[in-house]
């Protein structure tokens, strides 16, 4: 069974086989953790990005889905990319969010990834309120992680954060 763990900080200064970015469909960096990910990481994943513009996404990579590249200068081997659904008072777009997980679970498994560390995807830039954000991600990964992916670490930038997704990860799985 996959171990999912909590820590309060910066994921950039996390040593894992795979960090997720919560990047945005152009795929050439941003804000938050996205921005962070590539200052620290420098300009090989760009670089890659770039080319993945070029080759697969070239009209963006979709809401939900995500995607490898290397993790340059970052205590990983793979960063992957995986672009959140903006929150929306009027729509329920919960089941894009659950895709990032869920893809980036898919992809980490097929990269051999043992470690894998998520950001709360969407609750930042985004807008999407923390406590369902981490609702949604701790049941998508409880649902959804397998081997080889032994330990999911949520990296919680701050201490709300870490709060919403311990609150959730206290709560029981549906059956
Ligand atoms: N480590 C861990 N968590 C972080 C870090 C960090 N270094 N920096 C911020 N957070 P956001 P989104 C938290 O805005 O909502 C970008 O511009 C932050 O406190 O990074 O999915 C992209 O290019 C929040 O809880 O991502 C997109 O345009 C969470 O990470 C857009 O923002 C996500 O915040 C994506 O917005």
């Amino acid at each position: 069974m996959t171990a999912i763990t909590l820590v309060q900080g910066d994921i950039t200064e996390q040593t894992v086989d795979a960090i997720v970015n919560a990047a945005n469909s152009s795929l050439l960096g941003g804000g938050g953790v996205d921005g962070a990910i590539h200052r620290r990481g420098g300009p090989a994943i760009l670089e890659e990005c770039r080319k993945l513009r070029a080759s697969v996404y070239g009209g963006g990579l979709p809401t939900g889905r995500a995607a490898a590249t290397t993790a340059g200068q970052l205590h990983a081997a793979h960063v992957i990319h995986t672009v959140g659904p903006v929150w929306s008072h009027g729509e329920d777009r919960s089941a894009l969010l659950a895709s990032c997980y869920r893809q980036s679970l898919r992809i980490a498994a097929e990269l051999g990834a043992r470690t894998v560390a998520f950001p709360a995807i969407s609750t930042g830039r985004y807008g999407w309120p923390l406590d369902d954000g981490a609702r949604i991600a701790i049941r998508t990964v409880r649902e959804a992680a397998a081997p080889p992916v032994e330990e999911v670490r949520f990296v919680l930038f701050d201490k709300e954060a870490y709060e919403a997704f311990e609150a959730a990860l206290a709560e029981p799985a549906k059956s």
